[in-house]
């Protein structure tokens, strides 16, 4: 495309991704969970906007937004595009956002560019991917692809004690709900383009990220029961303490996972101390466990051995353990030729590029297993997301929007 259009289109993009940044709960950065008003209001506008930019409008049962681009061959499979709208608490307003918002300017710009597209393109805004609100990841996508039927909303239940099904009822669509729960057998391809959320572009000096492969992951809710009891009164070796236990056994995770070495990663980012009160020896402890591997092997592997030391360190400090498993995607290969498809285009727009695993879950990895998937990652400046410093250069924005572009047009033209 010549300098001038690269330039509307990207001033289109990034109108759209501020735009996006205003549907945010209160404080820093971007907070947009299932199923809240700013969720709500989020996933309106782009409905709004996908009108205004020539699409047809369709949206699903549990809120997945789509953009529809109509080829002259409605028989074929349809090219899907497109990321998560949700964000995590006080996340930045790329992840997710940037592959909506470069979906829709995509598409509008081959329609103007290039007129009807042989094969229908399609820009879907996925309901949630995070996992942030209620302990359940993947809640759009998984519709789409089958993993879920929505009968798992009953008995989901966000902090506040609020079910998933009636967050839903309540926060839904009302208008133009498609038929049926959001399944689809007709995607022939799916290209999701995101941030990368680490630090390896920036530091090679890399403008795109050709992803061969996106990590397994398997996240755990596990609840210590001890006993409550005096702070004062009651003797350090008479005490069933579920926080020195959660301690020692998150201390014992960091301990495996750096001795594991990488690719392996594993985090325990929330944990809950009942009835945390300083003088109060703690009776129950939850903390949560994300442990990632591009090898489904050595996952299963690292997490036999992590609880059964765990079992080990309740029986010593005579505690009780609940292990409850709340995802397990597993490891997604990336399409090779449409990754080398990816690479062609980096190398005829004269961009740097470079294949890569992404250590960050991903709507993509649950389309691979149905149909030809692929990723494209842009820099984040110092590796940073998930976090309000999320920022990505309007330039590498752009990048990523062209090789999107060109990608999308290879597949539909
Ligand atoms: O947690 C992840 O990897 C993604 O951002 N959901
Ligand atoms: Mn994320
Ligand atoms: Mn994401």
């Amino acid at each position: 495309m010549n300098d001038s259009r690269v330039q509307a289109s990207t001033q289109k993009l990034l109108e759209l991704l501020e735009e996006l940044g205003a549907y945010t709960a209160s404080g820093p950065g971007v907070t947009r969970l299932l199923y809240t008003k700013e969720w709500r209001q989020a996933q309106i506008f782009l409905q709004q906007k996908m009108v205004g930019f020539g699409l047809k409008v369709t949206t699903d049962k549990v809120g997945n937004v789509y953009g529809r681009l109509c080829g002259r061959s409605p028989e074929e499979m349809v090219i899907l595009t497109g990321s998560h709208i949700d964000t995590v608490v006080n996340g930045g307003k790329y992840d997710g956002a940037y592959g909506i918002a470069a979906a829709m300017v995509a598409l509008q710009d081959l329609q103007m560019n290039y007129g009807q597209p042989k094969r229908t393109l399609e820009v879907v805004s996925f309901c949630e991917e995070e996992g942030s609100r209620f302990p359940i990841a993947y809640w759009g996508s998984g519709h789409v692809t089958e993993r879920y039927d929505g009968s798992e909303a009953a008995t989901c239940k966000d902090a506040d004690g609020i079910s998933l099904q009636a967050a839903m009822e309540e926060f839904s669509f009302l208008q133009g709900v498609t038929e049926g729960n959001g399944a689809r057998n007709d995607i022939g391809a799916f290209v999701e383009l995101h941030i990368e959320q680490g630090i390896i572009l920036e530091k090679t000096d890399t403008q795109i990220g050709v992803v061969q492969g996106i990590v397994g992951q398997r996240r755990y809710m596990v609840k210590v029961s001890g006993a409550a009891n005096h702070a004062g009164t009651t003797p350090m070796l008479m005490r069933q303490d579920a926080l020195a236990s959660a301690v020692e056994m998150l201390y014992v995770l960091e301990g495996a996972a750096k001795l594991a070495g990488e690719p392996l990663v594993a985090t325990s980012g929330k944990l809950e101390v009942h009835p945390n009160t300083p003088n109060v020896i703690p009776g129950e402890v939850l903390f949560t466990l994300d442990i990632r591997h591009i090898e489904e092997d050595d996952l299963e592997c690292f997490c036999a051995k992590l609880f059964s030391r765990y079992y080990e360190i309740t029986a010593e400090r005579g505690v009780t353990l609940e292990v409850t498993p709340v995802l397990h995607t597993l490891p997604a290969p990336m399409d090779t030729k449409l990754s080398t498809a990816l690479e062609n285009i980096c190398r005829q727009q004269g961009k740097t590029y470079r294949t890569m695993v992404s250590g960050a879950g991903h709507d993509a990895q649950l389309f691979a297993p149905r149909c030809p998937t692929a990723m494209i990652f842009v820099p984040s400046r110092s590796g940073i997301s998930h976090s309000p410093e999320e920022y990505t250069s309007p330039k590498q924005l752009a990048a990523g929007l062209e090789v999107l572009t060109a990608m999308l047009y290879e597949l539909a033209y």
